[in-house]
C-alpha cells in the first residue's frame, strides 16, 4: 500500500497590518488540526504568512519586511518562520512551505529575491529541496491607472534558477519501506517503496504544462503548489464579453485554477495539493480559495469551502499512479520528442 494521509493548510486573508506573527499562530493552529487527523505533510499557500505584498509599490525596509533570510545556509533557521519548522519536526510531519527569500548566496551588493518553496521533513529535521519560482506574472513597472491592482513580481523577484528537480522524500509513506531512500529521484525501483517522490510549482507555474512535465518526467507522484490568485484584475488578465461583473471573473478564475490542476495532475500521472492564501485582503484586494487536492486520474479528492483558514485532508494512495505511468502514458515508449523542438526555441 502507498496510502499516505496529506493536508493542504488554506489562508484566509492577511492584511498589510496583520502582524507577520498572527498569520504564523494561525498557521500553527492548521497544523495542530493536521496532526489530529494524523497528516504526515501539511502544503501551505504561497508567501504564506504575510500579505501578498506585489500588488504594493514598495522600496527599502518597507519592502525588506516581508522577506526571510536563511541562517547560515539552513532554512529551518529562518528566524521568523523557525516556529513553523519547531512545531513540523515536534509532529515529525513534512511541510510544504513558501515565502519570499532573500537570498544570502549573493555576491553583488544588489539584494537577490526569489518567491520560493521549501520542502521539509520532520522525521529528518532537514529542508530535502528548495524550488524558486520560474513564471512570474504581472509587471515591473506599475500600471498607470491608479485604481489599478498591480502584481509586481517582476519588480521584486528574479525567476526562479533552480529548474524543476523533483526529490524523494524520505520515509513519507507509513507502510512501505525505503530500501534506498536518498537515490535519485526518478530511479525505476522507487515506487513500492517508503520514499514518495516529489516536485513543488508556486502560483502561475501551475499554468505552465512545461512546469509539470518535468516533474512527470521523473516520476513524480505528487505536485505541490501554493498561490495567490487574484479574483478581479482586468489590467492583469484582460476581460472577455462574458466577464461582465467582478463575480463571474472570481467564477472564470476559479475554473482555470481546477482546469490547469485537474489536467496536468492526469497528464503526468500524479497527486497534486494545491493551497491558496484567499478572501479580500485590506478589505479591497480580492483572492480565489478553491484549495483542492486532486488525484492522478484529474478528479478534485477533497475542495476547500470556504474563503477563510481552512484545512483540508485526503488519505491518497500513490500507488495509483501506476496506471498513468505504466500504462495510459508510459513516457519512455509513447513520447515523440523529435516532434517536440519548438517548445523550447525562443
Ligand atoms: N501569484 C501568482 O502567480 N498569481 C497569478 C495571477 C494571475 S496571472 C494569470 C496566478 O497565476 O494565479
Amino acid at each position: 500500500s502507498r496510502k499516505i494521509i496529506v493536508a493542504g493548510a488554506q489562508l484566509g486573508p492577511i492584511n498589510v497590518d496583520t502582524p507577520r506573527s498572527e498569520g504564523i499562530s494561525r498557521m500553527l493552529k492548521l497544523m495542530d488540526d493536521a496532526h489530529r487527523q494524523h497528516a504526515k505533510l501539511i502544503v501551505y499557500p504561497e508567501i504564506a504568512p504575510v500579505t501578498f505584498f506585489p500588488r504594493h509599490i514598495l522600496e527599502g525596509e518597507e519592502l525588506e519586511q516581508y522577506f526571510e533570510q536563511e541562517v547560515d545556509g539552513d532554512a529551518t533557521k529562518l528566524p521568523n518562520l523557525k516556529p513553523l519548522f519547531d512545531r513540523a519536526r515536534e509532529y515529525k510531519m513534512d511541510m510544504y512551505l513558501g515565502y519570499a527569500e532573500h537570498a544570502a548566496e549573493s555576491s553583488e551588493a544588489e539584494h537577490v529575491h526569489y518567491n520560493t518553496a521549501v520542502y521539509y521533513s520532520g522525521a529528518a529535521d532537514k529542508v530535502i529541496s528548495k524550488y524558486r519560482k520560474v513564471h512570474l506574472p504581472g509587471t515591473f513597472e506599475p500600471y498607470e491607472r491608479k485604481d489599478a491592482t498591480n502584481q509586481l513580481e517582476k519588480r521584486y523577484f528574479r525567476p526562479g534558477n533552480l529548474g524543476f528537480e523533483a526529490f524523494r522524500a524520505p520515509g513519507l509513506i507509513p507502510d512501505a519501506v525505503s530500501k534506498k531512500s536518498g537515490a535519485k529521484a526518478n530511479e525505476p525501483d522507487n515506487l513500492g517503496k517508503g520514499d514518495a517522490i516529489i516536485g513543488m510549482l508556486i502560483c502561475n507555474d501551475r499554468r505552465w504544462p512545461e512546469a509539470w512535465r518535468p516533474y512527470g518526467l521523473q516520476g513524480a507522484e505528487l505536485v505541490l503548489c501554493g498561490y495567490n490568485t487574484t479574483a478581479w484584475a482586468p489590467e492583469l488578465l484582460g476581460t472577455n464579453k462574458k466577464i461582465s461583473t467582478q463575480d463571474k471573473a472570481k467564477q472564470e478564475a476559479l475554473f482555470h485554477n481546477k482546469l490547469c490542476i485537474t489536467y496536468n495532475s492526469y497528464a503526468n500521472a500524479c497527486f497534486s495539493i494545491n493551497v491558496a492564501k484567499c478572501g479580500l485582503e485590506d478589505s479591497k484586494y480580492p483572492l480565489i480559495g478553491g484549495s483542492c487536492i486532486v488525484d492522478c486520474d484529474g478528479e478534485v479528492v477533497v475542495e476547500a469551502q470556504t474563503e477563510d483558514d481552512e484545512l483540508i485532508v485526503a488519505e491518497i494512495d500513490l500507488g495509483m499512479c501506476r496506471r498513468g505511468k505504466e500504462k495510459v502514458f508510459a513516457f519512455e515508449r509513447h513520447r515523440r520528442t523529435e516532434h517536440y523542438g519548438r517548445i523550447v526555441e525562443q
